[in-house]
């Protein structure tokens, strides 16, 4: 438990000369000894130019770090490891008893960094929700990969790629993509459709990228709340996987996907790409996909 310090300072710092591959795994950061008392830091875990190959959290069910209340980010990197970070299984901005306990600033501001990896499945997913700034924040560096995570109620856009020197918002798609910026300011997916069937859901994707890509992963969502604040979504619960796929020489990626999510309420659908170089984008807009009718009696 690290929370009796002073309010300006980090909870952990890992500076310029730390040791390759250090592990920060299990604090509490930003709570008193019962996990639940706010005791805020400055930022939550700064990272510098010297945490090459640090691991925040892990993959196991202990790994995780809980992240809450502190007066800046979460986690913040502030200059790219030679080597990649990896962020998985934390909890940031939700107390040990999981309640909302946002940090002030975004959950994760990567102000530089390359490939980077920010979650996975099962315990590796980080819950990133309900501080008051961006969720996930990627100014500038590429290959950052943003996969399985929880990010819903933060205070601005849930996952944001900057223009390379600062934060800017939800980014239309541009023509072929040819922006620079944060994970190469990737175009993020179009839902035209999503239609359920019982417990199978079926989505129409149709967006503009770059020509002829290969090795597209689209990671499908499901939010129980979204109002797609900024023109963008949430990403509450991931569901589904969907790789392998290609752009055409127009730049077109347009798969019809189904997966089957056996979710009993009405519900929000929205996705995020990743490409081939590890770049996630921002969130899709969420599409409001009701139970349907098929066991309703409608009196006749
Ligand atoms: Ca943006
Ligand atoms: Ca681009
Ligand atoms: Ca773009």
């Amino acid at each position: 438990m690290i929370g009796s310090g002073l309010a300006t300072s980090s909870g952990i710092e890992v500076g310029s000369s730390s040791t390759p591959g250090l592990r920060i795994v299990g604090n509490w950061i930003g709570l008193g000894a019962n996990g639940v008392a706010a005791r805020p830091l400055g930022t939550g875990i700064r990272l510098g130019a010297g945490a090459v190959g640090t691991v925040i959290g892990g993959t196991g069910s202990a790994d995780g770090n809980i992240i809450a209340n502190n007066l800046g980010a979460g986690i913040e990197i502030t200059a790219a490891p030679a080597t990649p970070v990896q962020i998985l299984g934390n909890r940031i901005g939700l107390n040990a008893s999981a309640q909302p306990a946002g940090n002030v600033g975004a959950g994760i501001n990567v102000l530089n960094a390359n490939q980077s990896v920010i979650g996975s499945t099962a315990w590796g997913a980080n819950r990133i929700a309900h501080n008051g700034g961006i969720g996930v924040s990627i100014v500038a560096g590429t290959g950052n990969r943003v996969s399985g995570n929880s990010i819903h109620s933060n205070g601005g856009l849930e996952l944001d790629l900057g223009n390379g020197s600062a934060a800017d918002g939800a980014n239309a798609n541009d023509n072929l993509d040819v922006d620079s910026g944060g994970n190469t300011r990737l175009n993020h997916p179009i839902l035209a459709t999503v239609t359920r069937a019982g417990n199978q859901i079926s989505a129409a994707v149709s967006f503009g990228t770059s020509a002829n890509l290969s090795g597209l992963t689209l990671e499908f969502y499901r939010s129980s709340r979204c109002d797609n604040v900024g023109g963008l979504g949430v990403a509450q619960t991931f569901v589904f996987s969907a790789v392998g796929l290609t752009s055409t020489a127009a730049g077109v990626v347009a798969p019809n996907v189904s997966f089957a999510d056996a979710n009993p309420a009405p519900t929000f659908y929205s996705a995020l790409l990743t490409d081939a170089s590890g770049n996630t984008s921002e969130i899709s807009p969420c599409v409001a996909v009701p139970l349907g009718l098929l066991f309703f009696d409608g009196f006749d």
